[in-house]
């Protein structure tokens, strides 16, 4: 295998697998017409015009999950005032006392003034149980919720997985869902389709430079925010570069030389570290008081590097990081090498953070995490970056990972295969894997209480979602973005 096209190219699709299988995934996911995009996405790599302040979402990421949601979530999502980090619960059902919160580490933030996140997942607004119906005979409240997480996560995708997966296997998964309740997430927008889909997009979409004399150079901006953390909990307080959490991905060849002009849009001074690049110029390292005095607001501040070592690299705050990384300044920098050895299809970047907007993967807590899509056969490259403060354990059901680098560096003959990789803080981990069975298959941090509480599933959970044909990738993933 050669490396394929990555997630980009769904932006070509074209059907190409029967035309039952496609058309059921069409018209339940209702993917929007192309020709009815926004026309900003014409230039998907601007990006350095984002205002500060009232930005808010990506805007690019926003208008894409409106579309494929529906006028509904822009007002629902534009509705609710701004959370000042407030991530409690709305109801009594939600996670509470067991529910792992880092609130003593927000409690060491107090310039946020309010409770952080539990994890990115809300309770349940419209559980059945809420609305009166029946808790079935040996259940208890726990497990409607947690179905009811599942059942938001998965949205209309549930029906549109019988194309998919085939009559036999549609019937247990409607079963498990209790599809025959008719449940109003059937036909609404899976929750990860309701934030802003930086994971499907933006990440894999990187900022384009300008080349100026040879120098790729980089514009951004570093902005506040409101990030959707799930779809239904309020939007909270949050940074981003270019107003969006994950930061857009900056990608250069081995050798570039590379510059990165940040405009600080912020009511607070910052400073930017590239993370894992070896220096030239030890002046560009962006850790204030030691290489350079913070940019102050306002002001712009110009990075300049020779990207001199390939592999998965980052970019985050270096400046009151537990707070300014915790709420979002983080993103991925990808050094290619001129001639990749590694081989894979498919290619996903995997940023966690544990702070204060709670456990998240790419800026989302579960249900509104963005699954990783592979057909049979695919061999998927993911990207592991931890710009968090604890150890994540990612472990993958029915598939095992192979290693192929660690902080960029690749492991050569030293790779290795296992089904739980544990990445530190500061550490990336290259992982390919070769799917080979059908499944919705869990994908998630094995820390148990990052991932579960009394209301089910939140946080840092995933799935690896394998599907027969490439086509049925296509389509997903289509709907998703569209
Ligand atoms: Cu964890």
């Amino acid at each position: 295998m050669t490396r394929g096209p990555t997630i980009r190219a769904v932006r070509h699709y074209r059907p190409a697998a029967p035309k039952r299988t496609i058309g059921a995934m069409n018209t339940l996911l209702d993917p929007v017409d192309a020709g009815a995009r926004d026309p900003d996405q014409a230039d998907p790599e601007s990006g350095s015009e984002s205002p500060a302040g009232t930005s808010g979402l990506s805007r690019r990421g926003f208008i894409r999950g409106v579309a494929l949601a529906g006028g509904g979530l822009l007002a629902a999502a534009c509705g609710p005032a701004v959370a000042n980090w407030t991530f409690g619960p709305a109801s009594s059902a939600a996670p509470t006392a067991a529910s792992p919160s880092p609130v003593a580490l927000a409690s060491a933030a107090p310039s946020l003034g309010a409770s952080p996140a539990t994890g990115g997942s809300a309770p349940p607004a419209g559980s059945p149980a809420a609305s009166g119906d029946p808790i079935p005979e040996g259940w208890t409240q726990h497990d409607v919720d947690a179905r009811q997480a599942v059942r938001r996560y998965l949205g209309n995708l549930a029906p549109a997985l019988k194309g998919v997966y085939g009559d036999a296997a549609f019937a247990k998964l409607a079963d498990i869902l209790g599809a025959a309740d008719n449940y109003p997430e059937l036909s609404a927008k899976p929750a990860f389709a309701q934030v802003p889909q930086l994971f499907l997009n933006d990440a894999l979409q990187p900022l384009k430079p300008t080349i100026d004399n040879g120098v790729k150079v980089f514009n951004l901006t570093i902005d506040e925010i409101n990030q959707h953390i799930d779809e239904l909990q309020p939007p909270v307080a949050a940074l981003g570069y270019n107003a969006q959490w994950p930061g857009p991905t900056i990608r250069v060849t081995q050798g570039d030389r590379v510059r990165a002009i940040f405009t600080n849009n912020l009511k607070e001074t910052t400073g930017v570290h590239f993370h894992g690049v070896l220096f030239d110029d030890f002046f560009q390292d962006g850790v204030p008081f030691v290489t350079q005095k913070p940019i102050t607001p306002g002001a712009t501040y110009t990075y300049e590097f020779t990207a001199s070592e390939s592999g998965s690299l980052m970019y985050h705050s270096h400046h009151n990081a537990t707070d300014q990384v915790g709420r979002g300044l983080l993103g991925a920098f990808i050094v290619d090498p001129r001639d990749d050895p590694v081989k894979y299809d498919r290619e996903y970047i995997w940023i966690s953070n544990d702070s204060l907007g709670g456990f998240t993967i790419n800026g989302h807590g579960f249900p509104a995490t963005v699954p990783v899509l592979a057909a049979v056969g695919e061999t998927v490259r993911i990207r592991f970056m931890n710009e968090g403060i604890m150890m994540h354990p990612w472990h993958v059901h029915g598939n095992v990972m192979k290693v192929v680098a660690r902080d960029g560096h690749a492991l050569g003959s030293a790779a290795f295969e296992c089904d739980t990789l544990g990445v530190n803080p500061g550490e990336r981990y290259d992982a390919l894997i070769t799917v080979k069975t059908p499944g919705i298959w869990a994908f998630h941090c094995h820390i148990l209480p990052h991932v579960e509480g009394t209301s089910g599933m939140f946080g840092m959970v995933n799935t690896l979602v394998v599907v027969p044909e490439k086509a049925h990738v296509d389509a997903i993933v289509k709907a998703i973005i569209s």
